[in-house]
């Protein structure tokens, strides 16, 4: 990045006053992120990874879409859209992001005062992420309009079949003959998660406004850890939006680590799940059909078996997609994916009696 003139970058943006600094803001795998001070504010500036996002257009127009009926919500409501909402600043043009040569940068609003976690360490943490998520749902329920798909197939195991399928035949990395086992672990299940998918294709779950990225730390919570705003809407979608829940199910309640070696570590918390399907449910409970509320708990078996056929298959690929830190790096996070997934089928009817409890 050193040879990008990130003060010429900056100057293409409405900001609300001269630029006085720019500094990294760590961690992020996918995007570059900075902080632009001015002299009156502070914004975010983002340099979008165009290889995750080919069409950058698509994606701020969708973000730009969302935060506006958000907005409105959160207005009508009595609450502070400037703070509640991510607010898109837009180019001195007015267009959503600037391009310079291959590379697309856009610009937000700072929150200041806001904090993020990491690790949903307590309960109260695990129930405000699912308020969190559950209100953001809410508010979108009455969201219709299609979104552009910004990753196609995203979570379609339809899709992800048949690349499955395909990484099978090819078997590029030659290890397919090594994992028969794990590839058992997919095949086995197979008809089961095509199920589910086939009640999105016809309708039976609804398409809705899907954020596809809920983790803890996409939360902004304020000084009294309430939950402000929640953050990288460069996934949203239409899709499922249980698979939302589920992902926050798959995360939050490990009790290892989504690549832990130790398989003994690993397992489904069902009292982090009881925390986060509370806040949620308060939240969204409202606006989820029957069948919405009836496959709610099996979005989190869902979405980890997803996961460790995603893992399975850049194994089998080669290590095409997610960075490794060792050779055998995906392997590894399959078998834990799929030790907590095999945690989640043992306690399925303890996880669904929960749901229909908080829901009564
Ligand atoms: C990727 O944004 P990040 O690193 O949290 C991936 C998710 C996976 C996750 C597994 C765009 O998410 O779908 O669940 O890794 N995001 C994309 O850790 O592929
Ligand atoms: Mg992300």
């Amino acid at each position: 990045m050193s040879n990008i003139d990130l003060n010429h970058i900056a100057e293409h943006f409405a900001f609300d006053a001269p630029v006085v600094d720019i500094t990294t803001l760590g961690q992020g795998f996918i995007n570059d992120t900075y902080i632009v001070t001015t002299e009156k504010s502070r914004y975010i500036l983002q340099r979008k990874n165009h290889n995750v996002f080919p069409d950058v257009a698509a994606m701020m127009d969708n973000i730009q879409r969302v935060t506006t009926h958000l907005k409105a919500k959160v207005e009508a409501a009595g609450g502070d859209p400037m703070r509640e909402v991510l607010t898109v600043i837009p180019t001195k043009e007015g267009a959503l992001y600037h391009r310079e040569g291959d590379n697309f940068w856009a610009a937000s609003l700072y929150i200041e005062g806001s904090v993020t976690h990491d690790v949903a360490d307590t309960p109260r943490l695990a129930y405000m992420g699912g308020r969190g998520i559950g209100r953001f749902q809410a508010m979108l329920a009455d969201f219709t309009e299609p979104l552009a798909e910004v990753i196609k197939g995203f979570h379609n195991i339809r899709w992800r079949f048949e690349q499955w399928d395909k990484a099978l035949v090819e078997d590029r990395a030659g290890r397919k003959a090594e994992v028969a086992e794990e590839i058992g672990w997919i095949e086995s299940r197979r008809a089961q998660m095509l199920g589910f998918w086939e009640m999105v294709e016809q309708g039976v779950l609804p398409r809705r406004v899907t954020h596809n990225d809920t983790k803890l730390s996409n939360i902004l919570f304020d000084e009294r850890d309430e939950v402000l705003c929640v953050i990288d809407l460069d996934t949203v979608m239409s899709s499922t939006s249980l698979n939302d829940f589920g992902d926050a199910i798959r995360s939050y309640t490990n009790t290892g680590a989504e690549d832990d070696a130790d398989l003994e570590r690993v397992s489904m918390d069902i009292a982090i799940f009881r925390h986060y399907a509370e806040g949620f449910i308060e939240e969204r409970g409202a606006t989820m059909t029957a069948s919405e509320k009836e496959w709610l708990a099996f979005s989190a078996l869902y979405i980890t078996y997803e996961q460790v056929l995603r893992f399975l298959m850049d194994y089998i690929d080669g290590d095409s997609y997610y960075k490794v830190a060792y050779p055998t790096h995906n392997l590894v996070r399959a078998r834990a994916q799929h030790k907590l997934l095999e945690s989640m089928e043992a306690q399925y009817d303890k996880m669904q009696s929960i749901v229909r409890e908080l829901i009564a």
